[in-house]
């Protein structure tokens, strides 16, 4: 196969960062000496106390121990703000951008935003929140959503949010799972014109978790809410009367900044701890090259904070870096197609940072919306979250950013911090599809995934994994560290394993080809198989549940279900729908499975393993090779199931 070669202009790279030649250098440099390389990169931050030691890593199976900067003190949001207000004070910090295009944008100076951050903290610690306790955010895309973070930061509690889209149910698992004791939420979350009853969900998750648990509630839209006494806390009112000062407490490098959930292969959601110092130094530096951010540069990622890419590019990196980050409450398609085009020209966005799964979606709507707006103060375009199809990148490059800007296609991961692959746009030449060439520090290797060797030829295909740690990497599972070695350094030893396959071509370049375990990816959101089964197998009609991905023209891959009923149970469209709908309230909209296909009897060994191999091949109309079905204990389902699969029926 032939790809295209972009190159970034002369212009572009002589106002980069970075050229070829620096790129090279500095990330010779970084292998060849990380101490050093680490020890003066670590400077991106201010310290209270400076570190004396740099790296301390060990991804041996049995002692996996990951340190960056471990004696150096420092506190995370008086980096993200109090460092920058003597000189950019008055600059704005935030710019919110509300749903509905009617309602004026906000923009938060660093100045008040700092006001609010200190007020919010002592708002926390009135309501005795201490350092290491746990703070549970649901949220909707609003600045209550940044100050909450840095107000934690600012104490030393560790926050963990959950996606507003998420179910009651998903969000008192995570209640419990960190022993949070507070939720933040907001009474109602407007998104593309409709709202979501989030003060509802609370108090129907709240009720499933200790009578312990306050609930601070930020009255965003005004909307009737229920309230119990003792319980629920109004912050907006709290915050008017707090103090606007409060000292921003010193925190060893290594304490938890923040756990997030996320899917895997099996079993629950697990929640990824990330630390303060690494974390932030390494999303600051991935901040400033991957998107060659510069000071005065107005950034948007249009993710949502409920995942790793908002904490990483709305909040942390941007904020470190003293940018102006804009915060978007709405969706791509409301008012209509146009809208992120429309935000893009009426505040000047510099860098836009988006998902493949939107791209997809706004380029069958037609060029119109984005040609209706002038989007010349776009300088770099990034995409994250799955393999971007290059009918999707050219689209990009050709009718968003006119040939002009480059596109940096960055692989990274909730557990990785920041970008692990990327282009440095001034320096790398893209190729559409490609996550091209590693970030400074990262060693990506591609192992056989059957003997677990390193295959060593340029050209090379198999499973990616890490030789070395970086700062922003994750340090263990919430409350499993056993989880976190058995889950990336079981497998293949001595190595952090992705869990996504991998191509090398003759250049050197990166080709992710998606997960080589049981995780789906629907529109960018991660999902375990495994998570959708069990809701579907805890409805009191189905017997037996096995889900698969299957390829989706929008959403990348979309969520393929087979269900076996109970016996006395009769399969009907009523009952596909109210097991939908079950998938809906168990876990949240984006786990609706996208068909459901009845059926009598899954594919199973003697052993009574599912072969997911062949409902994975079903599922994708791949039917011509299913491969050795022999050692099925009862061959004959496979042919009931590809009869009646969504291809057929
Ligand atoms: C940041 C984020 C991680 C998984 C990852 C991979 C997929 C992310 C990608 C990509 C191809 C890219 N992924 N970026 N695949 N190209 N540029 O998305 O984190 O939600 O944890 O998902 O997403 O499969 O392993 P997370």
């Amino acid at each position: 196969m032939t790809h295209t070669t972009h190159s970034p202009s002369q212009s572009f790279t002589d106002t980069a960062h970075l050229d070829r030649a620096g790129y090279d250098a500095m990330y010779a440099e970084s292998l060849a000496d990380p101490e050093k390389f680490w020890g003066d990169q670590g400077k991106i931050l201010d310290w209270i106390t400076p570190y004396t030691q740099v790296k301390q890593t060990d991804f041996n199976f049995g002692k996996v121990d990951i340190k960056w900067y471990a004696d150096g003190v420092l506190n995370v949001s008086a980096n993200c703000i109090d460092r920058h207000l003597a000189t950019r004070g008055d600059q704005t910090a935030i710019i919110f951008e509300p749903d509905d295009p009617n309602d004026p944008a906000q923009h938060i100076t660093y100045n008040a935003l700092s006001d609010k951050v200190n007020r919010f903290a002592n708002v926390l610690l009135s309501q005795g929140v201490m350092r290491g306790d746990r703070v549970v955010i649901y949220l909707p895309m609003i600045p209550e959503a940044a100050y909450a973070m840095l107000a934690c930061a600012r104490i030393g509690a560790i926050h963990s949010i959950v996606f507003a889209g998420f179910s009651p149910d998903a969000l008192a698992n995570r209640i419990n799972d960190s022993g949070a004791k507070i939720l933040i939420t907001a009474d109602t979350a407007p998104r593309g014109g409709r709202k979501t009853a989030l003060k509802s969900n609370a108090d129907a998750a709240l009720l499933h978790c200790s009578d312990k648990v306050r609930c601070l509630v930020v009255k965003h839209t005004g909307d009737q809410i229920s309230w119990t006494e003792n319980r629920d806390v109004d912050v907006k009112f709290l915050m008017q009367h707090a103090s606007p000062d409060c000292p921003p407490r010193p925190m060893n490098a290594e304490d938890p900044l923040f756990v997030l959930y996320t899917s895997g292969s099996t079993g629950k959601p697990k929640g990824v701890v990330h630390t303060s110092g690494g974390y932030l130094a390494y999303a600051a530096m991935t901040h400033k090259y991957v998107f060659d951010y510069h000071d005065g540069d107005v950034f948007w990622c249009t993710a949502d904070v409920g995942w790793v890419t908002g904490h990483s590019y709305i909040v942390y990196g941007p904020l470190a870096n003293g940018a102006t980050t804009l915060m978007f409450e709405g969706v791509p398609t409301y008012p209509d197609a146009g809208r992120f085009w429309a935000v893009c020209e009426k505040h000047k966005v510099n860098q836009f940072y988006t998902a493949p799964t939107a791209l997809r979606a706004l380029m069958g709507q037609g060029n119109s919306f984005v040609e209706n707006y002038d989007l010349s103060d776009i300088k770099v375009l990034g995409t994250v979250g799955e393999p971007i199809n290059p009918e999707a990148w050219n689209w990009y490059n050709d009718v968003v950013g006119k040939g002009r800007a480059p596109i940096v296609d960055t692989w990274w991961q909730t557990e990785t911090g920041g970008h692990l692959l990327a282009p440095i746009p001034g320096a790398v030449p893209t190729k559409p599809g490609s996550a091209t060439l590693p970030f400074f520090g990262v060693q990506p290797v591609i192992l056989d995934p059957t003997t677990g060797e390193e295959i060593t030829t340029t050209e090379a295909e198999g499973v990616l994994c890490l030789k070395d740690s970086w700062p922003g990497q994750m340090r263990t599972v919430w409350g499993d560290h056993e989880r976190f070695q058995e889950t990336y350094f079981q497998q293949y030893k001595g190595y952090y394993f992705s869990g996504d396959g991998c191509r090398r071509d003759a250049d050197g370049y990166y080709w992710i080809t998606g997960r080589v375990d049981d995780v789906i990816n629907v529109s960018g959101h991660r999902m375990g198989t495994a998570e959708v089964e069990s809701a579907l197998v805890a409805n009191a009609t189905v017997a037996e549940a096995a889900v698969v991905g299957f390829p989706h023209e929008i959403k990348g891959q979309g969520i393929y279900a087979y269900v076996t009923l109970m016996n006395d149970q009769t399969p009907s469209e009523a009952l596909k729908k109210e097991l939908e709908t079950w998938v809906r309230t168990e876990i949240g909209p984006i786990a609706k499975p996208d068909f459901i296909q009845w059926a009598p009897g899954l594919p199973k060994t003697r052993s009574g393993k599912i072969m997911r191999r062949i409902l994975r091949k079903i599922a994708e109309n791949d039917t011509g090779s299913l491969g050795d079905t022999s050692t099925l204990a009862d061959p004959s389902v496979v042919d009931d199931l590809i009869a009646n699969s969504i291809y057929n029926s």
